[in-house]
């Protein structure tokens, strides 16, 4: 490398996920095999269009990256259909929208400080502006039920066009059933984000929508998949001809996501990253990825039960999953804020959430949220998880003791560097 600058950065960050804990539930660390795809010499390439029907020359190995991607994909999830080419989770969630809404159509998506994501109609996002979105919660927020029966009479009262599920800060598993059966009493393309789940459901620990009916799933690839930073989306359906306009009908849903994805909302496919998206695909098909799915629930269950035995009061009181949504201003009196400020000091990263119905506002929240995707990747195991609730509880206790939180950063280093990183060589 020969940007002294870009290398020192690139050293440092290297430094900080080496002797820290990585405890925010969307990242996690991708194997030298991913690593090596994204820096690969695919990132010269043009490549608009799809495999066999691009719009620039040169394409011959495009296009099996690109299909091999694919093909694993549909494996993984039990697809018909994959597009790879989103470039992050955000527009692959616009390109359903645009795909298959009109201007002012109805999309009934979970409530954002319910466990919903930006993206699933937030009043700040640009499709919001553009699509009707109503928001269902949670019943109780003690066991996490969604109010499937408030989802019902909303869903006939607004005669939504999507049904979505899905969620980005939500510790349990969705009746996919229950979703699918009031989506096709109204008629709504059933549609289920699946970014932060996405690796739990190839390893067999949650449920996959297919299973119960659902027409397209969008996820992430970096999150509990471990790949590349981007987007994909499946769906159920064959592909006609994806140059030719079709009809909306659920028949045509793959051949209208690619639509929507090129020319729609992108424009250049990234092949680096469709290539690294293969590799990490790859390796989520070998059975491996399995233990390491089971390892990441196992330690999620004990790492709340360690936080609950330390006072804190966790939103739906724990996790079925892979995330940890705690109230420390329920807790012990303080903010998000305050408490992802004060971990930061001793090397264990998360991110201060909003709770359901926050009276806080959200760059002060009542909330953190953790997980144990990246940690489970590092290596670590239960017994580790009660040593990581200790540390958490007493960085905020001594979170105003300067010496303190230099002992814990130690001990967090030293703990930390015997764990070696994925893409260590
Ligand atoms: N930013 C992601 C997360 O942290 O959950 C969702 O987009």
């Amino acid at each position: 490398m020969i940007d002294e600058a870009v290398k020192k950065l690139i050293a440092a960050e290297e430094k900080r996920q080496r002797e820290g804990l990585e405890l925010i539930p969307s990242e996690n660390y991708v194997s030298r095999g991913v690593l090596e795809a994204m820096g690969s010499v695919f990132t010269n390439k043009y490549s608009e269009g799809y495999p066999g029907k691009r719009y620039y020359g040169g394409q011959e190995n495009t296009d099996q990256i690109e299909s091999l991607a694919i093909d694993r994909a549909k494996k993984l999830f039990k697809a018909d259909h994959a597009n790879v080419q989103s470039h992050a989770g955000a527009p692959a969630n616009e390109a359903v929208y645009f795909a298959w809404l009109e201007a002012g159509d109805t999309v009934l998506a979970m409530d954002l400080s319910h466990g919903g994501h930006l993206t699933h109609g937030a009043p700040v996002t640009r499709a919001a502006h553009t699509y009707n979105f109503i928001r269902y919660k949670m019943k109780n927020i003690e066991t996490g039920e969604i109010d499937y029966k408030e989802l019902r009479n909303l869903a006939l009262k607004y005669k939504p066009k999507i049904v979505l599920a899905g969620f980005s800060a939500y510790p349990r598993e969705l009746d996919y059933a229950k979703f699918a059966e009031i989506g096709n009493e109204v008629g709504a393309l059933l549609m289920a984000d699946m970014a932060h789940i996405a690796g739990l459901i190839v390893g067999g620990v949650a449920k996959n929508p297919f299973d119960y009916g659902f027409h397209v799933i969008t996820t992430t690839t970096h999150k509990t998949l471990r790949g590349p930073r981007g987007g994909m989306i499946l769906s159920r359906g064959v592909v006609s001809n994806p140059l030719k306009a079709p009809e909306k009908t659920l028949a045509n849903i793959p051949t209208l996501i690619d639509r929507a994805v090129f020319p729609g909302i992108q424009g250049g496919p990234l092949e680096h990253i469709i290539a690294a998206k293969a590799v990490a695909f790859g390796e989520a098909l070998r059975p491996e990825f399995k233990v390491y799915a089971k390892q990441i629930v196992k330690n999620a269950k004990v790492l709340a039960e360690a936080l609950l035995a330390h006072g804190f009061k966790l939103i739906t009181g724990g996790t079925s999953n892979h995330l940890i949504l705690a109230d420390v201003n329920k807790s012990f009196g303080i903010d998000g804020k305050v408490v992802e400020e004060a971990l930061d000091k001793v090397g264990l990263t998360l991110n201060k959430n909003a709770v359901p119905d926050d009276p806080l506002p959200p760059y002060r929240p009542s909330g953190i949220r953790l997980g144990t995707p990246a940690i489970t990747t590092r290596g670590l195991k239960e017994k580790d998880m009660q040593v990581i609730a200790d540390w958490m509880r007493q960085t905020i206790d001594r979170r105003d003791n300067p010496a303190k939180l230099k002992e814990l950063r130690e001990q967090v280093r030293t703990f930390a560097l015997k764990y070696p990183l994925p893409s260590d060589p």
